[in-house]
């Protein structure tokens, strides 16, 4: 499929996207958001593919829903937005947490609604010092949706995503690193090298094992401890027959760097 809304390429083992509808801070409408996830399920089955960066062109790193397209009208039927939740952003956050490799956010501008949501499914966040987090939804009259509700708690705390969620104020970049709702700030300038080149770092690693590692996180969320006791001991076997545990212990033992395939 031919991406008019989404840019993507693949270098050093890293497929980065970046949202591209730069004039509405990136916006989602239902047809970026088609895009946007065939693309992340390409790369789940991709093989050359072993770590993902997501970004947004311009100023803006999503601003959630295009509220163009979700514009009540007083003289229509209101809209069903419970079908369009689970048929637009559902299966992209799913597609983010199943993707057995890591996805490293590189929120360069304002992340609002359901763009703040996308991010916090990632597994890192790199931010640029201007950078913003707004649950937006609130302001609207909406909930907050796209995994918001499952993530921001575990990430901050009640407390604090409560208010998020409530409020709807702005949490700037360094709010959100000292919460520890955000791996790293980087200078404007230099976000996307920065978040590239952690993201090309990690596609080098044992990423057969950081596959599994983020199932076991998945896990957590809901297991009790025995479940995830369980867990751990299944994927161990898993990635204790794989190539690069091979690899990992003959580079530890020989004193060498180890060349991991990612199987
Ligand atoms: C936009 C948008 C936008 C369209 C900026 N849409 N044009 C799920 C299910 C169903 C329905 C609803 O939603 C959801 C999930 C959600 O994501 S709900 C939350 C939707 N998002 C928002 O409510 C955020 C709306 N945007 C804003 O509050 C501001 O734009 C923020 C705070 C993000 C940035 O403010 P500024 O930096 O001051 O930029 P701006 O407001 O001037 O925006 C720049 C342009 O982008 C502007 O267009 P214009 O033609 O005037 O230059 C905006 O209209 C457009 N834009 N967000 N979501």
């Amino acid at each position: 499929m031919a991406s008019e809304f989404i840019l993507s390429e693949t270098g050093a083992g890293v497929l980065s996207i970046t949202l591209n509808r730069p004039e509405v801070l990136n916006s989602i409408t239902a047809a970026m958001s088609a895009e946007l996830l065939a693309t992340l399920n390409r790369a789940a089955d991709d093989d050359q593919v072993r770590a993902v960066l997501l970004t947004g062109a311009g100023r803006g790193f999503c601003a959630g829903q295009d509220l163009a397209e979700a514009t009540p009208a007083a003289d229509k039927p209101r809209q069903d937005f419970a079908a369009h939740v689970r048929k637009v952003y559902n299966p992209l956050v799913r597609s983010i947490r199943r993707m057995p490799k890591p996805v490293v956010a590189a929120v360069n501008g304002v992340a609002a609604g359901a763009g703040a949501s996308l991010a916090f499914a990632c597994d890192f966040i790199f931010a640029s010092s201007q950078a913003s987090f707004i649950q937006a939804f609130a302001k609207i009259g909406l909930v907050p949706d796209t995994g918001a509700t499952f993530f921001l708690p575990r990430l901050v705390g009640t407390a604090r995503a409560t208010a998020m969620m409530m409020l709807g104020e702005k949490v700037t970049a360094d709010q959100a690193l000292s919460y520890g709702m955000i791996y790293r700030v980087s200078e404007p300038d230099k976000l996307l090298d920065e978040s590239r080149a952690f993201a090309a770092t990690l596609a080098t690693q044992a990423t057969f094992a950081l596959g599994l590692t983020k199932r076991l996180i998945n896990g957590s969320a809901a297991n009790d401890l025995d479940a995830q006791l369980e867990a751990e001991a299944d994927l161990q076997g898993t990635a204790g027959r794989s190539d690069d545990f091979q690899e990992g212990v003959a580079a530890f033992l020989a004193k060498r760097a180890a060349r991991f395939e990612g199987k």
